[in-house]
């Protein structure tokens, strides 16, 4: 059974919903300039509007109230408040948060912030490379203790950067990454950027635990189960290498303070670990986590590959098409491990592997080595959504997947793990990392297409008056 207080709500990032890119005193983040170059390249939409919840966001609010969210979990832009990354803050940016803050606790949601999504300021970008420089953890430190002391009185639960796997694995969508690096000779800097976000995320969880009296702190990390492709011995301890340097290395550094030893030492081997600097580990260990932000889509598989080789890591795992199969290729680690599809599941148009049971899986298995709370920050299909002529949005798909994917939690709850929130991805539509506007997440559909914004109506889908039985019963009805 789902506790009294479950928190239930929707995700969003503020770059991929809020648009007003360049409005009252923001200026770019480094996602306002990789989503021009795709939409030159795939037609993807850029992050000028967005879902255009700048403007929309009383609306917006309005619905989650109707839909009986008691949580929003959405993400503040560095570049709205510091709009040249450092110096002096923007007051109408601050004021955004402010506003939206004020709405939500009205309307009796609690607001889970998630302080970095993203989107440095170009500005850092430009004056130091952004993440790929070390200065980059002070302008951070600086950031996040403003957020803290801004808004800690209104905001109690605080994630700190979002997905650190994912932004290693596809860096160049995540980060700004010159092309130069990209030849597959500087992947040592992927770890390097994760090393400078330990740093931030560490510093951000003391900050919360100085400042916010009752405040709870953790990241949000991209986590997918792992399962072995055969049980032969080599596939199985693939798996537990791909286990060791896709997830632990993440998950020991919040909560143990130490990088997991496995992929530690497979990184050493094969320089690409980070360079650390004296007093490093202990900032490591002293910023703990109070729980950890999962978000959880799909799971994953590995299996046995030989030694000699080339790591492949760039372009791995990434289908722009949305057409099934059409995947370039995946990850490999010669004699560590290689992903591979699952046989054994199906998968979205963009060929994510779609498994509820991993979801019970990953709680299961995480909260028996690290004992600690365990929220869900995101979760949900992508799927082409259609809008019929009489204005409707018939998404069972989405509900069949939101169903399987709240079952498995309740199964997860019920053996004993302790899971304070469920805030799938999205609240509304909005701007893919990977796919544009097409491939739509929401419970309520924004009308607008990846080259024209329209009016961005907001319309509530199947999806959205099932969300509300289900919240209303504590998931008692999910029918
Ligand atoms: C997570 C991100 C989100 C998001 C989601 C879906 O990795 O935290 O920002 O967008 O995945 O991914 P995509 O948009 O690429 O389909």
């Amino acid at each position: 059974m789902f506790p009294k207080g479950f928190l239930w709500g929707a995700s969003t990032s503020a770059y991929q919903v809020e648009g007003a890119a360049y409005e009252d005193g923001k200026k770019a983040s480094q996602q306002d300039i990789i989503n021009k170059d795709s939409f030159q390249k795939y037609g993807f939409a850029t992050a000028d509007v967005a879902s255009d919840e700048y403007h929309h966001y009383k609306e917006d609010v309005a619905l989650m109230k109707e839909c009986g969210f008691s949580s929003y979990r959405f993400s503040i832009a560095w570049a709205r408040i510091f709009p040249d990354g450092n110096g002096e803050p923007n007051p109408k940016g601050v004021q955004y948060y402010h506003n939206l803050i004020h709405e939500l606790k009205a309307a009796g949601i609690e607001p889970i912030v998630t302080m970095y999504h993203y989107d440095c300021p170009w500005a850092l970008v430009e004056k130091y490379g952004g993440w790929l420089n070390r200065q980059i953890v002070d302008d951070f430190a600086k950031y996040a203790e403003f957020l803290v002391k801004e808004y800690g009185k209104e905001v109690r639960i605080w994630t700190t950067i979002n997905e650190q796997s994912i932004i290693v694995q596809y860096w160049t969508q995540k980060c700004y990454i010159p092309e130069e690096l990209l030849d597959g000779n500087h992947n040592q800097l992927r770890y390097q950027i994760n090393h400078y976000m330990n740093l931030c995320h560490a510093i951000a969880c003391n900050l919360v635990h100085t400042y916010v009296p009752d405040g709870i702190v953790g990241a949000a990390l991209g986590y997918s189960c792992i399962y072995p492709l055969t049980s032969r011995p080599e596939d199985c301890m693939a798996m537990q290498n791909a286990q060791a340097l896709r997830n632990d290395y993440y998950t020991d550094i919040y909560f143990k303070g130490i990088y997991n030893k496995a992929a530690d030492t497979y990184l050493k081997e094969h320089g690409l670990a980070p360079v650390i600097e004296n007093g490093d580990m202990d900032l490591i260990a002293s910023g703990t986590s109070d729980f950890l932000a999962l978000n959880y889509y799909a799971s994953e598989c590995a299996k046995a590959c030989p030694a000699d080789g080339k790591i492949q890591i760039q372009w791995s795992g990434v289908n722009r098409s949305g057409k099934k199969g059409d995947i370039s290729g995946f990850e490999t680690h010669p004699g560590f491990y290689q992903m591979c599809k699952n046989p054994n599941l199906d998968t979205t148009d963009w060929d994510w592997a779609i498994d509820p049971t991993g979801m019970e899986y990953m709680l299961r298995d995480l909260y028996n080595r690290y004992n600690k709370p365990l929220m869900i920050t995101e979760n949900g299909l992508g799927a082409y959504d259609t809008l019929t002529e009489d204005g409707k949005i018939h998404d069972s798909y989405r509900i069949d997947y939101l169903r399987e994917h709240i079952r498995a939690m309740k199964r997860a709850i019920d053996k004993g793990v302790e899971v304070i929130s469920y805030n799938p991805w999205s609240a509304i539509d909005l701007l893919s990392t990977s796919n544009g506007v097409k491939k739509r997440y929401g419970l309520i559909y924004v009308d607008r297409t990846d080259d024209d914004p329209k009016n961005c109506a907001r319309i509530r889908k199947d999806s959205f008056y099932w969300y509300k039985k289900v919240i209303a019963s504590n998931a008692e009805d999910l029918t």
